[in-house]
């Protein structure tokens, strides 16, 4: 077994078992014009994790182990966002509304597609998913059962909404989460402290934490 030092204690894992899941990293969380601007939210805030999120996914690329991407988006007719997700708040724009990089988080637009920096590569595969949490109205659990996967590591944005979400529900059904604390952002700083906090408190509730150079370290022992 091969371990990453993690917390609240150390993260033992079977690299067969072992994949990565980045959450979100759309354009339309990651620039200026999306859903996530919207809300009024500073986009700029999420942009200083790229880097470490590349160098993520380039180890877990190297180490041959599966990468596998969400992103948050809708069916263009609407049918998948309940009036409860879509008439929230007092946003410049709602979902499906066009804007600058297409129609907000509408499956095939501009601000649905992964950033440039960490955009797919041919065989990786791409969870498109209408909620917060990546299970639900989605093929994601047979994609984990069909690749043997058991152990997963998260990224992506934002902590506590998309990413946070999709770390409870795979805790819920039997799977060791452990989150990238810095290949994952938040728009409200304090909120990204708490989630890691909530997830890595009372013995690991939830799951485990660690940096991405643990994370690397581990997987290039
Ligand atoms: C949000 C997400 N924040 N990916 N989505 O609405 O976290």
């Amino acid at each position: 077994m091969a371990v990453i030092k993690a917390d609240p204690f150390d993260f033992p894992f079977d690299p067969a078992t072992l994949g990565l899941v980045v959450i979100d990293m759309q354009r339309d969380f990651m620039e200026p014009g999306g859903f996530g601007a919207t809300l009024g939210n500073d986009v700029s805030l999420l942009r200083a994790i790229i880097p470490t999120t590349a160098q993520l996914i380039a180890g877990f690329r190297a180490a041959g182990l599966p990468v596998i991407h969400t992103r948050e988006c809708h069916k263009p007719d609407l049918s998948d966002l309940p009036p409860a997700k879509c008439n929230r708040g007092a946003p410049s724009l709602r979902i499906g509304d066009p804007g600058p990089m297409g129609r907000i988080l509408i499956a095939g637009e501009p601000g649905v597609e992964i950033i440039p920096e960490l955009c797919p590569i041919a065989g990786e595969i791409v969870i498109d998913k209408p909620g917060k949490g990546a299970f639900y109205g989605t093929d994601f659990g047979a994609v984990l059962r069909d690749k043997g996967l058991k152990q997963l590591v998260f990224a992506g944005v934002t902590t506590e909404v998309c990413v946070q979400t999709t770390m409870r529900e795979a805790n819920d059904r039997g799977y060791d989460a452990l989150l990238a604390t810095d290949a994952t952002e938040s728009y409200f700083p304090q909120f990204k402290q708490a989630a890691i906090e909530m997830i890595t408190a009372q013995g690991g509730i939830v799951g485990w934490a660690a940096s991405t150079t643990k994370i690397l370290e581990a997987l290039n022992a």
